[in-house]
């Protein structure tokens, strides 16, 4: 399995995310890459590589241009602020919630942070970006090694992207590297392309991306929202919506649940994936189902990644896994990496 993995990922280094009132340091830190790429060195599965360039016009079609020249700028304007922003993160604070106008851009810079976001757990750092922008290009380039004719391919990078949406940031997400490689796919002449999320969290971005399009099915297993983040989508009845509906299903489990559980509810994600035809997989590759994840609340053992990688070969389908959360970050490498070895064996 060849891998795309970001040079330069720890670029983004978020310091500090909002937490019950409090700055708390971020769980999203440059180390989880770093030890997934360790392990992969420890248990070679293919070449690793480091992509070129991404595809700007491609990264139009999911984002807003004006999302996109916001990001593109945000720092330079968070440092024209005040100089001594150049050494610490921007965070929002302030957001248009119902009945407010999202129409308008303002001129104000924590008015324009608070438009293109909805948490303030999402540090936007110096580097982020760039950051950003060399993950994106990497699941541009493992989907389209993967309609090159390669079985799977693997996307390892950060800041994670299932959380961004067509014109927000979010739960350490900004650019949705899933909805590019699922693009990408179609692009290279899949007529019909499956998401199948198994991060912890509710793929809220991927969701929202796709709600209206027929040529995607969107699935998701996470924790419940009545309970879980993001708690404002992720429901079973959000079933899509005009030519998009019945493409996107939600499998909410509740807290504590293990892998006997999560496997049931895998049953029914991939009986609707043959269901609709897809004729390529992303799989949003979160491990923050593990028992050990500190911020989340499922109960998945390290060697359960071996099952869910083997169970995913037996879907048959050409596959593009795109690395998301996973934030045990001790055993996040062997468990990633479980995952891809369980898939190739
Ligand atoms: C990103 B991904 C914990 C607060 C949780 C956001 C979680 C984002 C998860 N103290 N805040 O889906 O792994
Ligand atoms: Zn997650």
């Amino acid at each position: 399995m060849h891998t795309y993995h970001n040079p330069i990922h720890a670029q983004h280094a978020g310091q500090k995310e909002m937490y019950r009132g409090h700055l708390v340091p971020c769980h999203e830190v440059p180390d989880r890459v770093d030890h997934v790429l360790a392990e992969l060195r420890r248990r070679p599965l293919g070449p690793l590589l480091t992509p070129a360039d991404p595809d700007e016009a491609q990264l139009a079609c999911i984002h807003t241009p004006r999302y996109l020249d916001f990001l593109a700028h945000a720092w330079d304007e968070w440092v024209a602020l005040d100089t001594a922003h150049a050494h610490q993160d921007a965070l929002p604070s302030v957001w248009p919630t119902r009945g407010f106008r999202s129409d308008v851009l303002p001129a104000n810079f924590a008015a324009r942070m608070g438009l293109f976001s909805y948490d303030a757990g999402t540090p936007l750092t110096a580097g982020t970006w760039a950051a950003a922008r060399a993950g994106a290009a990497c699941a541009q380039h493992a989907a389209r090694t993967v309609a090159g004719g390669e079985r799977a391919a693997f996307a390892l990078s950060r800041p994670p992207g299932h959380h961004a949406g067509p014109d927000f940031f979010g739960g350490y997400c900004f650019l949705n590297n899933a909805a590019l490689a699922a693009q990408t796919l179609l692009e290279q002449g899949a007529a019909r392309v499956a998401v199948l999320d198994v991060d912890y969290h509710h793929g809220n971005g991927t969701q929202t991306i796709f709600y209206q399009r027929a040529d995607v099915l969107t699935v998701s297993l996470h924790g419940d929202p009545h309970t879980e983040y993001p708690f404002f989508l992720g429901y079973a009845d959000e079933r899509g919506e005009a030519d998009g509906l019945g493409c996107n299903l939600n499998l909410p489990l509740p807290r504590g649940t293990d892998f006997t559980l999560w496997s049931a509810a895998l049953e029914h994600a991939l009986t609707a994936v043959t269901r609709f035809g897809a004729q390529g997989l992303v799989v949003s590759l979160g491990v923050d189902t593990f028992e050990g994840d500190p911020i989340s609340g499922f109960r998945l053992q390290s060697s359960d990644y071996l099952r869910l990688g083997e169970r995913l070969r037996h879907a048959g389908l050409p596959t593009v896994f795109v690395f998301e959360g996973g934030y045990a970050v001790a055993e996040v490498g062997l468990n990633a990496v479980n995952v891809l070895a369980g898939f190739e064996s």
